[in-house]
Formats: structure tokens, sequence, C-alpha cells
């Protein structure tokens, strides 16, 4: 469901809503059904209007649907009215990414930062009808029937989890510099990019690392490393990192930020983007916002265009970014050249320099 208010014209909100249908495919949802509702402003109460609210009811009923999730961010109190209305679990944009984060999580830090984020946005919504979905196999609906002092029991723990996690991510942060520090020798190539913009494929192709690349958003949670070849006199680190998306919540970016911190920390970043994508340009500027949200310098970024197999260059991607298909490999050498370029020039300003 989405909310079309008149700052918004109707054809972003059904873009909106096709990308979270991809994110709910990506957890393993069907989607059976999706819908808008034009206002002028939202409605505290319920987001929707309450009519809209009865419209999903039924809709929902005779199509099965077990889940209602909103592209608009919605107050815990919202959740509760909706799910009155509603008849079955009411999620929205943040907590469907929360999901799938906890889905793709592998490594220890991005569990626990995931675990950290998912505790955060949970606490504030414990009645909530919808626990977890990887938590709860089959759980989905579950409603949350716990008296007061339950509750508050429950706030306790997840308070104390938080601290716990916390702690865990501090320390983990640590060995994460220490390693950093012994890496001062090397040139370090970060890339960032919307999600699905392929890359791990360039990773790969870069590093003849396995790393997996999937058509599915959020393949990569964890940021990994790997040396590469450019065939210059320094090593090249390579760093894969999480993708980036509209409306990632706040909350997220943030305990994200050591991860994130790889692109912060390396001596260039390859801006990846899908340049096959109809909206490449939003996703663009989405992925300029955050990196100068992690306060990267510009001018150690780099754009690439990838999946040059699934475009024409039609005089519009000529601003100097390189054209690259991670998939084929095409102007995947000239790519390195131009690294390379890029990197004894900076050497000259003492970045990267190994001193
Ligand atoms: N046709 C074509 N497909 C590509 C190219 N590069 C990547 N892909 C495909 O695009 C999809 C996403 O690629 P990934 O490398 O997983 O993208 P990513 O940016 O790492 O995505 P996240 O980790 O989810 O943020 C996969 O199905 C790739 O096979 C390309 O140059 N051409
Ligand atoms: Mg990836």
């Amino acid at each position: 469901m989405g909310l079309a208010l008149p700052a918004q014209p109707g054809y972003v909100v059904e873009e909106n809503l096709a990308e979270l249908a991809e994110l709910s495919r990506s957890t393993g949802l069907e989607v059976v059904g999706h819908g808008l509702q034009n206002r002028r402003s939202p409605d505290s109460r319920t987001l929707v209007g309450r009519g809209k609210a009865e419209e999903i009811a039924r809709a929902s009923a005779e199509l099965g649907a077990e889940v209602v999730i909103f592209d608009d961010d919605l107050t815990p109190n919202q959740v509760k009215n909706l799910e009155a209305i509603i008849d079955c679990a009411v999620i929205d944009r943040s907590a469907l990414i929360l999901d799938l984060f906890v889905r793709q999580a592998r490594t220890r830090e991005a569990r626990t930062q995931v675990e950290l984020a998912q505790l955060e946005y949970q606490l504030p919504r414990l009645t909530r009808r919808w626990t977890h979905l990887s938590r709860q196999a089959g759980g989905i609906g579950v409603r949350g029937g716990e008296g007061e002092t339950q509750l508050e029991a429950d706030r306790r723990m997840l308070r104390t989890r938080i601290k716990q996690l916390k702690k865990e991510l501090g320390r983990i942060e640590r060995t994460r510099e220490l390693h950093r520090r012994g890496r001062r020798d090397h040139v370090v190539i970060a890339l960032a990019g919307y999600t699905n913009a392929g890359k791990s494929t360039l990773f790969n192709r870069l590093t003849r690392a396995g790393v997996r690349a999937e058509d599915r958003l959020f393949a990569t949670l964890d940021s990994r490393l790997r040396k590469g070849s450019l065939g210059g006199p320094k090593t090249a680190i390579f760093a894969d990192t999480v993708g980036f998306i509209r409306k990632l919540p706040h909350h997220l970016v943030a305990s994200f930020r050591s991860t994130l911190e790889e692109i912060t920390q390396a001596n260039l970043v390859l801006h990846v983007v899908d340049r096959s994508h109809p909206r490449w340009r939003e996703q663009m500027e989405i992925g300029e916002e955050v990196l100068a949200d992690l306060d990267v310098d510009m001018t150690r970024v780099l754009p690439v265009f990838n999946k040059s197999d699934l475009w024409s260059d039609d005089g519009e991607a000529g601003n100097g970014a390189p054209a690259v298909s991670a998939q084929t490999g095409a102007g995947v050498e000239e790519l390195k050249t131009m690294l390379l370029e890029r990197i004894a020039a900076n050497g000259t300003n003492g970045n990267g320099g190994g001193a």
C-alpha cells in the first residue's frame, strides 16, 4: 500500500510500490495485490483513511493475504489501529528491509548489526502482531496477546540485549580497525551503489573471487575484502559493500556504519550504477546522497555505468563515467587503467601513501 500525497506524483508512488514488491519477493513473500490512496495528508491514526483501511481489510480477506505492507513508515500506534481493522499483520518498509537483512546476514558482524537494528525497531512496537518471519517460521500473523507485566519484562529483556549487542559491536569494530591499520600500504577501492547494481559481480571480475551475486535486493550485507591486481606497483584491495536503497531507514544506516566504513576509509570509491535500470538516475542520486551522508569526499568517487550489455549509449552517459559490463567483462580492462591513473594522481598528494 502506498500513500500519494500532493507533493508526490502518482507515478513515483507506483514505482516505489514496484520496488516494495521486489523487496517482498526477495524475502520470499508472494505479492497478491497492491493499491494506493491519494490524500492531502496522512491520517494520524491509520495513515490511509479509515474507509480505505476497511477496503484493504475486505480485499486482503478476499485474496487470503497474510500481511499488508505499507511503503511509508508507520508509528507503533498506526500499526495497532490498522491491525485492528485489517485483521492481518501490518508492517512497513523498514520492517520488511529488516526482515530481508536478517535473512541475508552471514558474518558475525552483520548478524550483530542486524539484530541490534531489529531490536531497536521492535522496542516501541512490542505488541505487534507481526513478530518475525525469520524467528518464527510459519508464524506470520501471530498475535501478540501478552499482558502488561509480560510486556514490561520483554522490554527489559530487549534493553539488556541491546546493551550487550552494542558492546559486542564495539569489540568487532576495534578488531576491524586493527586490520585496517595493517593494510595501510595498499590502495583500498570500495564498490558502492544501489542494491542490485552489480557490485558483487564487478568485485568478482576485479578479484576473481566467488562472492555470490544474485538478482535480488541486498544479496550482500557484509563488506568483503579481497586483493586484486591492477597491473600497477601497489596491491589493490577491493571492498564489496552493502547496497543502498531509497528510504533506507536512518537507524539502519547507523547500525551499518562500520560496514559502510570500508567506503569512508577507501582511497577510491567506485559508485556502481545499473545504467539499464529505468530509474538509474534516481538510484544514482540516492547513491550520491548516501555517500555524502557518510562524509565521503566526492573527489574520491568514480561513477561507473554497469550492465552496458543491456543499454546503448544515447549520448546521456557522456559525462566521463566509464561504461562496463561486469557480466561480460566489456570495459573492465579500461576501467582498471582508469583506476591506476586515479591512484597515481592521488598518490602524489599522499592519499593511500604507505608512510
Ligand atoms: N546483464 C547484466 N547483468 C548484470 C551485470 N552485472 C550484474 N548483473 C546481474 O545483476 C544482478 C545483481 O548483481 P549483484 O552483483 O548481485 O549486485 P549487487 O550490487 O552486489 O547487489 P546487492 O548485493 O544486492 O546490493 C545479478 O543477477 C547479476 O548477474 C551486467 O553487467 N550485465
Ligand atoms: Mg552484492
